[in-house]
This record gives C-alpha cells, sequence and structure tokens, in this order.
C-alpha cells in the first residue's frame, strides 16, 4: 500500500509501502494512484513527495506478477499521471531507485537522493526493458549515449554519477525526506512546464544512424544471443527518432515481444535462484535459517599460489584480518607484491581508497593460531593437502574453522586428519577467485551446521554467490564437466573439428568453446588427474581396447596432445595455434587437422559430418543428465544450485537459465528421448544412458521447475 500524510502543513507525503523492497504490486499501484488524486484533491496540499519505507524507494515491479494475469492499475498511466499534476511531485530516493522505481522517479518533476542510494534501470538484466518509459524519458533527461549505456547495461550507478549525468537534482547526506519536503515547498507554485520529461526534445544525437548502427553491432557482440540488449537500443532509436507517444508505442511493441520469450523467463528464473541458493539445507537437517555462523574477524589462508593470492584479495576486501602464509621464501615475496598490486588495481576500478592492508605474512603456519577460519589453498596433492590439515589441527584455536580450496578432492577425507572433523568444510573459489562470483560451499557427512553457515555467510560477505553442496568427486561443477569434455573429444574422433565444436557452444551463448576454454586452463591440469587415475597409457595403440579405459569408452587426444608438449595457451599451441607462449588469440592450426585425421586412420575410425545440433545435445545433455544424478544423490539440494553454480561458474549464458532449467525448457520426454538415441549409437559411453530421477520425473509429467 502506499500510506498519505500531510507535512509541515502543506506537503502531500506519499509513502510506498511493500517490504522489503517496495517493489510496485498490484496493491502498492492501486495505494499510489489513490494517494497522487487524494494529494491532488486537496487544496492544503502544495506539493508532494513521494518515498519508500524502511530506507529504500523502490525495488522496480514487482518480478514475482510477471507471468501472472496482470491485476491492479498499469504502471504507464500512474507514472504519466504523477507527471501531469499540477503541484511540484518530488522523489525522495534512499536506497535503491530500480526499473520501475526509477521510471516512477524520473515522472515526478524532482529527484533527491541520499549520498548512499543506487539507482539504474536494471531491467535487460531480467530479459526485459524499462517500458514504463523509462526507455523514452531518460534519453531525453540526459542524452542518448549516457541513457543507452545505462539501459543496456542494466548498470546501477551512484548518487554521485547521477548528480554527475542529470538523473538527479540535488544528493543529500542528511534525511533524504526532510531535504525532499524542504526542496518540495521552495518550489511550490513555480510552474511546471520545464520539469515534465515526457515533453522534452531528445537531445540531438551527431551521426545518429552510424551511433546505432555501431551501438547494436557492439551489443550483439557481448549480448550472445541475448535478445533484450538488442530491443534496448531499439527502444532507445525510437527515443532519438520519434515523438514521445509514437515512441511509448515503440517501448511497448518490444515490451511485448520480450515479456512472453522463454529468454524472459529464464532471467526472472535466475534473479530467483541466485536468492534461492542462500537458503541452503543439508540431508543431515542443516538448515539456513535454524544454523547460527561462527564470527569471522581474523581469516588465514595457506599457501599463495595464483588461488591462494585471489582469496586473500577478496578477504582482505572484506575487511577482514588476513594471515597469509606461503613456506617458499621466494613465492611469500613474489605473492605479498601481487596481492598489493591487485588490491590498488580493485580500489582503483571501484573508485575507492585502497583497502587498508590488514594482511600479515609469514613463512611459518603457527601464524594462523589466533585465526577464526583458515583456508588451505596449497597445490592440489592429496598427501600434502593432508600433512596441511594434520598440522592445522595442531596449530589452530580450538573452534576455529578448517577449510579447503580443493576442486575436486574428498573433503571427509580431510576432516578425518583433523581432532574435529565437524570443523572442516571445502570452500572452492573459481580463478580469478577474487573477480569469480561462484563458491561452492562443500560439506561432508561430518561438517556441523554452523561450519557450513560460517562458511556460506562469509561468502556472502565476500560478495560471492556461495553454494551448498554434498562431497562427491569434482562436487557439482567439475564433476558435471567431466561427461561435458568427453562428448566433445569422442566428436573430435567421429569427425568434428575443435572449431565446430566451440562454434555451436558459442553460439548457444557460452563466452568460449570447450577447445577454447582448455586452451586456456591448460591442457596439462586434466592430463595430470587422468594420469593419477591412472587413465593414461603414453604413447598410441590401435584398436578399439586402445580408446577404452575401466570398462567405458576413453579418448586419449587430450593426452596425446600432451606428450606433444602442447598444453595449450601457455606453450603457444594446443588445440588452436598462438602466436607466441601466453598468446590470447586463437588461431586454426593445420597440424591439428591433420593430425586428427591420422589418429583417425590409425584407430580406424571413419570421419562422418557432425552438426551443430549434435554437437549441443552430445556435450549439453550429457552435462545435464549428471545434474539429474547429483540431485538424485541429493549432492546438490535443488535445481537452483545446479543453475546457480553453471550460470555463476562456468560461463552458462543466463538468458538460458542454466542446464537443468534448460532441461526443462527443452523439455524432460525430449532430453531423455535424445540421450536414448545416442546411448543406442554408443553403448559404451554411460554418462548418454538416461538417469533414473529423470526417466521417474518423464514417466509421471512431472516438472523440475514450477516456474516452467
Ligand atoms: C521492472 O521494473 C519493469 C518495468 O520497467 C516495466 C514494467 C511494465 N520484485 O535482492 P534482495 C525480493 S522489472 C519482486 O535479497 P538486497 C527478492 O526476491 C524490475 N521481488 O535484497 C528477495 O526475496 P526473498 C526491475 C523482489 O537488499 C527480497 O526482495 N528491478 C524484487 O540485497 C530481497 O531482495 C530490478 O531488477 C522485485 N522487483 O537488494 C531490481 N526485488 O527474500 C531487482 C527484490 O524471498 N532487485 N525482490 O529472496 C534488486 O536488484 C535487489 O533486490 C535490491 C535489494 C537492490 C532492490
Amino acid at each position: 500500500m502506499a500510506q498519505f500524510s500531510l507535512v509541515s502543513a502543506s506537503v502531500g507525503l506519499i509513502t510506498l509501502q511493500n517490504p522489503p523492497v517496495n517493489a510496485l504490486s498490484a496493491v502498492l499501484r492501486q495505494g499510489i494512484v489513490d494517494a497522487v488524486e487524494k494529494a491532488l484533491c486537496d487544496p492544503k496540499v502544495k506539493s508532494v513527495v513521494i518515498c519508500g519505507q524502511n530506507g529504500i524507494f523502490c525495488g522496480g515491479a514487482d518480478i514475482r506478477e510477471f507471468g501472472t494475469n496482470m491485476r491492479g492499475p498499469p504502471l504507464i498511466p500512474m507514472i504519466h499521471a504523477i507527471e501531469s499534476a499540477n503541484k511540484p511531485m518530488v522523489a525522495a530516493i534512499e536506497g535503491s531507485a530500480l526499473g520501475g522505481g526509477l521510471e516512477l522517479a524520473l515522472g515526478c518533476h524532482y529527484r533527491i537522493a541520499h549520498s548512499q542510494a543506487r539507482l539504474g534501470l536494471p531491467e535487460v538484466t531480467l530479459g526485459l526493458l524499462p517500458a514504463a518509459g523509462g526507455s523514452q524519458r531518460l534519453p531525453r533527461l540526459i542524452g542518448v549515449p549516457a541513457a543507452l549505456n545505462l539501459i543496456t547495461t542494466g548498470r546501477h550507478v551512484t548518487a554521485a554519477e547521477a548528480l554527475q549525468l542529470g538523473i538527479v537534482d540535488q544528493v543529500t547526506d542528511h534525511n533524504t525526506v526532510d531535504a525532499a519536503v524542504k526542496f518540495s515547498q521552495s518550489v511550490a507554485g513555480q510552474s511546471l512546464d520545464g520539469r515534465r520529461i515526457s515533453t522534452y526534445p531528445c537531445p540531438v544525437q551527431p551521426n545518429l544512424d552510424a551511433f546505432f548502427e555501431e551501438a547494436m553491432l557492439k551489443v550483439r557482440q557481448s549480448a550472445r544471443g541475448a535478445i533484450a540488449p538488442v530491443a534496448c537500443v531499439q527502444a532507445v532509436r525510437a527515443a532519438a527518432t520519434l515523438p514521445y507517444a509514437q515512441g511509448m508505442k515503440r517501448e511497448k511493441e518490444l515490451m511485448a515481444t520480450l515479456f512472453t520469450s522463454g529468454q524472459a523467463r529464464a532471467l526472472q528464473y535466475c534473479f530467483f535462484a541466485q536468492r534461492a541458493v542462500g537458503r541452503w539445507s543439508t540431508p543431515s537437517g542443516g538448515r539456513w535459517d535454524t544454523s547460527k555462523p561462527r564470527p569471522v574477524h581474523t581469516a588465514a589462508v595457506i599457501g599463495l599460489g595464483t588461488m591462494g593470492r585471489g582469496i586473500t584479495v577478496a578477504l582482505a576486501q572484506t575487511g577482514l584480518s588476513v594471515v597469509a602464509v606461503e613456506t617458499q621464501v621466494k613465492q611469500l615475496t613474489e605473492a605479498k607484491q601481487a596481492v598489493s598490486g591487485m588490491l590498488e588495481r580493485g580500489a582503483t576500478r571501484r573508485g575507492a581508497a585502497p583497502t587498508p592492508d590488514r594482511i600479515t605474512y609469514s613463512e611459518n603456519i603457527q601464524a594462523v593460531a589466533g585465526a577464526d577460519l583458515v583456508i588451505e589453498a596449497v597445490f592440489e596433492d592429496m598427501a600434502l593437502k593432508e600433512k596441511v590439515f594434520r598440522q592445522l589441527s595442531d596449530v589452530c584455536k580450538p573452534g576455529a574453522l578448517l577449510c579447503t580450496n580443493t576442486s575436486a578432492l574428498d573433503i571427509d577425507h580431510l576432516a578425518s586428519q583433523t581432532r574435529n572433523p565437524e570443523l572442516v568444510v571445502g570452500m572452492h573459489f573459481f580463478a580469478p577467485a577474487h573477480v569469480m562470483k561462484l563458491l561452492e560451499v562443500v560439506y561432508g557427512p561430518r561438517s556441523s551446521s554452523q561450519a557450513v553457515a560460517t562458511a556460506m555467510q562469509l561468502g556472502k560477505k565476500m560478495g560471492k554467490i556461495s553454494v551448498a553442496v554434498g562431497n562427491c568427486r569434482g562436487f557439482v561443477g567439475n564433476r558435471m564437466l567431466k561427461p561435458y569434455l568427453e562428448q566433445a573429444f569422442f566428436l573430435l574422433e567421429e569427425g568434428a573439428t575443435p572449431e565446430l565444436v566451440d562454434r555451436a557452444l558459442e553460439d548457444f551463448g557460452f563466452p568460449m568453446g570447450v577447445f577454447k576454454v582448455s586452451d586456456l586452463s591448460g591442457l596439462d591440469v586434466g592430463w595430470r588427474v587422468r594420469k593419477a587415475d591412472g587413465m593414461v597409457e603414453s604413447g598410441l595403440s590401435t584398436g578399439p581396447s586402445a580408446r577404452i579405459r575401466q570398462g567405458r569408452r576413453y579418448s586419449p587426444l587430450g593426452d596425446l596432445l600432451c606428450e606433444q608438449g602442447r598444453f595449450g595457451q601457455k606453450t603457444g599451441r594446443g588445440w588452436y595455434l598462438y602466436d607466441k607462449p601466453g598468446g590470447r588469440v586463437s588461431k586454426s592450426d593445420p597440424w591439428l587437422h591433420s593430425f586428427l585425421e591420422e589418429y583417425r586412420v590409425q584407430q580406424g575410425l571413419v570421419a562422418r559430418r557432425v552438426d551443430q545440433q549434435e554437437v549441443l545435445e552430445r556435450c549439453l545433455f550429457a552435462l545435464i543428465n549428471e545434474g539429474f544424478q547429483i540431485l538424485e544423490e541429493g549432492i546438490a539440494a535443488g535445481p537452483e544450485d545446479i543453475d546457480a553454480i553453471y550460470v555463476f561458474g562456468y560461463g552458462w549464458p543466463r538468458h538460458r537459465g542454466g542446464p537443468m532449467f534448460y532441461a526443462g525448457m527443452v523439455g524432460l520426454a525430449k532430453v531423455m528421448e535424445r540421450l536414448d538415441h545416442y546411448h543406442q549409437a554408443h553403448p559404451d559411453e554411460p554418462s548418454l544412458q538416461p538417469c533414473s530421477l529423470l526417466r521417474r520425473l518423464v514417466a509421471s509429467g512431472k516438472k523440475l521447475h514450477s516456474q516452467l
């Protein structure tokens, strides 16, 4: 609802009340319409201030209403009524004014913001565009280039930037409502002719056609198949070229196509999935709302390689005291310099003062004795990690949480090396750890729910999307990656090229195909793991048995490249060719193509035509099938957990909602039918055999996601 009151004898104060973010639900919209009418009819009211309760102006349209039958007064006429009012309407912006919230404020004649407020039109991130006049008013207010930037990226701006851009008229450090009330009194009775944004001409944009062509090209390149950014450009173009009323018509048409698109559903699902993963639960009954995290004031990091350095930076940026330990002196000196540089660059990027240096470096593991939580990030070697955990168990103070940054090793086994296995959890960061959003918090059967709660809370403080998952080889993300990679290798054996496979995945929306990612992260990483698993046989034997390991199909292609010293970008050669070791720009490699041809001849394989559809179905459905297996085993509590992991850690295109959501969009029956089809053709590939949860869901006609 919206509360109306008279303040300072002549100011009508309308307070939006719909916790937690004052989203513009049907009830609130009705409340605003009624309150505005009351204010305009009341002769005592000379000016009006609109504010939000609980320190937040408005988080926009109520996303939960999308996809339902819309009731209540629509937003556009409501905002028009505000703009056409003959009494000054002033928005008092605290907290956030986002989406429809900012559009409401743009309908007001003046905007006063608190210095800590954030403003933006993030509709594009939900697969939409600002369709309550935002795409037409913002360019008229701040010019086409600035509006286009805000609308196509959805970024939030600070109050200071909003002032500089001309979105707000005043910024205050004090009580925003008081400032707005005072301001509204000072303009009461003045003409409002120059204050209605919809009547402004759009500032002239030189070389309009060329400007929008370039903008469209840029957006198409970065959108990777997402349709909303393209529609946003079209809407802003309408603002720049058409009268307001016609621009509004165009805005409405574009919104209609977006609103019902699968992409908007997928992106809105991602919005809620990102929040749902915080409400974690474990099979042993641990829950987010009943487990109290321990306070963490000092955290320690053991091992200052690439991951350890990133984790140190991420911890320091949250304002914690950090103890960073590296036993090799040279590595320690290099790490100190690298961490300072990363902190400085981070501060510059954020436009903030550098994080005060609360990092203590040491060569001695004893230095972690006072830490509340320790993150071990030494080399991925079980014997080494066992040793570190035994030492930590002796050195750390009672109750200290011991975490490992392993990407695959057994958490339970590491816990068994310590006196208090209930205090051990995995914190699986993704490189670069201070940048990547995802954190897998891995609990073992003996991890206490308090330990999980503490790691989850720390992850949140570090700005991560933290997902609690069970302990198994590769946890959720890397475990699902294995069948995906495997299928990509098999497709090469059957006739595909790295270029064809990568193109199919990039057209689907991944920022990089599987072979480019493999070159970037280093082919030797997987080779080492396969060697440790006893999968690698050196040299190339021939015949079908050469490609069977442990009873299932195996492709030695990656091993053969590694034997040639082709480790990817770092050696300048991998699945692609680079201009120099460390080079970033990939080129097709004729050598690789002849190598694949020779390999097929030696193995008696006849190349056939592989198309993009087969690439997608084999790679993605195998990955999704593993996801169903993970759900069945209870390693992930729900499909949102898997989807958040893939969207935030593995480059899964957000507008496709994550692998499990995508499976629902395709149809579970279709996914199962295609898996069955490929499994019949390749009976030695168990990852193509639909798992029993998938079969059961299809048989019962049940859905995995209620949104579908
Ligand atoms: C739009 O406006 C379209 C119009 O242009 C045109 C229409 C014609 N609706 O994030 P939090 C929930 S599209 C419904 O944890 P924070 C959220 O799910 C909209 N619910 O808090 C969560 O629920 P739960 C454009 C919403 O303090 C709870 O509120 N607007 C909405 O970290 C707390 O959220 C946006 O895209 C909503 N609009 O951050 C803004 N917003 O507790 C989206 C939040 O059950 N919102 N909820 O999990 C945000 O970015 C952040 O929520 C905000 C607060 C910055 C506001």
